[in-house]
């Protein structure tokens, strides 16, 4: 078979696999804007920017990039990248403005994705696609409060199927979530992302409470509808065979808090079964880790023997968005200013922790530090506990906080994010080529710069700058110049 990474002298594309995937990724919401076009119907996310500016940093996704418009002007970056594929989402309210079909489709809708589509292949790039990246029709929340009720199941079904059968002669890659636990974890206990509902915990985001049970039934709910959404694809959609399917999570790997301490060295198993676990150990082995039961106990609804079946091994690949990582620390009690959840984590067992303690080297991104060896360390936990699967890094990425007053010149000499690409790259190198972990592509989170949820447009993640100020001009930035370069050396998969 020979090595499994060819011997280069410096790292580029030439260093992977052969027929391994470089691209960028966006979502439906932060990029499109154009948010009453062809009758497109609200999502939570416009009501919740609306209802709570300041949640959204007093931004909306009204305009947002304008990639509705000038997803041509886009893809021409795309290719100015080398990069060879891209990840987007579908609006489910742009294709369904009310949530359900019976309720009416929007034609323009669907052939918005039919022309972003085509023209991503007519320039060989490879769409992964997105069914749900947050976006719940706001039609839906105010029926029966979306993924709260066992009705999103039928729900998210009918669309789930619906886009296959659209889309699935055209789009082999596909991803059913976007991290179920950022959307249920904030959108249900914290209050920091929409629909904004808080359980007992209280921040400057929440001043109502909830018994702290909503997240845990959100991805129960969100859970059963991947499940199924995956059934009928593997079944029930004729064009989708020889298509892929699979979910991305949002872990962070942990170390220790205090390396000489062994109950926090044990605590770290415990912080990724509620982080990583909680929905991954459902998608492979079919029910939640046995220390969340144990712990979480009767608020954490259980599945049914067909359910169990229909999760188990119900994702061809893992997705992962990997950010940073954290520390893990074991505490006496449980804390009354941590979120239900990370509460729950800490109630009856003897072996407690915490996290949220950032780590690694200087400059941050967002708020977390940059530790790229804890992607290498987290993919080779993935390959031993989960049976090496295939594994495709559907985000990755460098937040950055410019101030409107900042120029387009600082905004492009983004040092920070070119080192942290290069070093994310290397440690991914590392882990196929010395750990043998079976991952297969890579998305940068993201091609632009965006609507950063709770963090509006000041927080920026492009590879290109936008111009917020001036017709949202694109502007090469010196991590493109870099990404670029390394994929210009050897071979793009044909
Ligand atoms: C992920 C989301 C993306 C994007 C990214 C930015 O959680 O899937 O949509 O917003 O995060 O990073 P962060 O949320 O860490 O600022």
């Amino acid at each position: 078979d020979g090595p499994i990474c060819p011997q280069t002298e410096t790292l580029s594309r030439a260093s992977f696999p052969k027929g391994f995937l470089f691209g960028t990724a966006s979502a439906a919401f932060q990029v499109e804007g154009a948010v009453e076009e062809a009758c497109r119907g609200p999502s939570v996310w416009d009501i919740y920017c609306r209802k709570y500016a300041f949640r959204c940093s007093g931004d909306n996704g009204d305009v947002a990039t304008d990639f509705y418009h000038r997803y041509k002007e886009d893809i021409k970056l795309m290719k100015n990248l080398n990069s060879d594929a891209f990840r987007l989402s579908i609006s489910w309210s742009r294709i369904f403005p009310h949530g359900r079909k019976e309720k009416g489709v929007s034609k323009a809708g669907v052939q918005f994705y039919h022309d972003l589509i085509d023209e991503l292949i007519k320039n060989d790039l490879t769409p992964l696609v997105t069914v749900f990246h947050w976006d719940t029709p706001s039609d839906l929340e105010d029926e029966y409060g979306g993924f709260l009720s066992q009705n999103i199941v039928k729900d998210f079904m009918e669309y789930a199927e619906f886009v296959f059968n659209e889309y699935g002669d055209k789009v082999k890659n596909w991803v059913t979530f976007n991290e179920p636990w950022v959307f249920s974890r904030a959108g249900y206990d914290e209050g920091k992302k929409a629909p904004g509902r808080c359980s007992k915990y209280q921040n400057e985001f929440c001043d109502d409470g909830r018994s702290g049970y909503e997240a845990y039934l959100v991805s129960h709910n969100l859970l059963i509808s991947h499940a199924e959404a995956v059934y009928i694809f593997r079944n029930k959609c004729e064009k989708c065979k020889g298509g892929k399917i699979g979910i991305a999570h949002s872990p962070a790997w942990f170390e220790p808090h205090d390396f000489n301490d062994a109950q926090d060295g044990a605590s770290i198993e415990r912080s990724l079964d509620f982080m990583m676990g909680w929905h991954l150990d459902t998608t492979m082995f079919g029910d939640y880790p046995q220390r969340m039961k144990d712990v979480v106990g009767h608020r954490l609804p259980r599945f049914s023997r067909e359910q169990m079946a229909k999760l188990k091994n119900s994702a061809d690949f893992v997705g992962i968005n990997y950010y940073s990582s954290r520390f893990s620390n074991y505490v006496e009690k449980p804390d009354p200013s941590k979120p239900s959840w990370m509460q729950d984590a800490l109630t009856t067992w003897e072996e407690k922790n915490v996290f949220g303690v950032s780590i690694g080297s200087k400059p941050t991104t967002g708020a977390l530090e940059v530790y790229s060896r804890g992607l290498r360390k987290l993919l080779k936990y993935i390959k031993d506990k989960y049976n090496n699967p295939e594994i495709v890094i559907t985000e990755n990425g460098y937040g950055e906080h410019l101030e409107d007053k900042d120029s387009v010149e600082l905004g492009t000499k983004d040092y920070n994010r070119r080192i942290y690409l290069m070093r994310h790259l290397l440690s991914l190198h590392e882990a196929i080529c010395e750990d043998g972990v079976n991952v297969t592509s890579y998305f940068h989170w993201a091609l632009t710069d965006n609507f950063e949820w709770q963090n509006g447009y000041k927080h920026r993640f492009g590879l290109y700058y936008i111009d917020y100020k001036n017709n949202l001009t694109r502007h090469e930035k010196e991590s493109a110049k870099y990404y670029k370069h390394f994929l210009s050396q050897g071979t793009p998969p044909s």
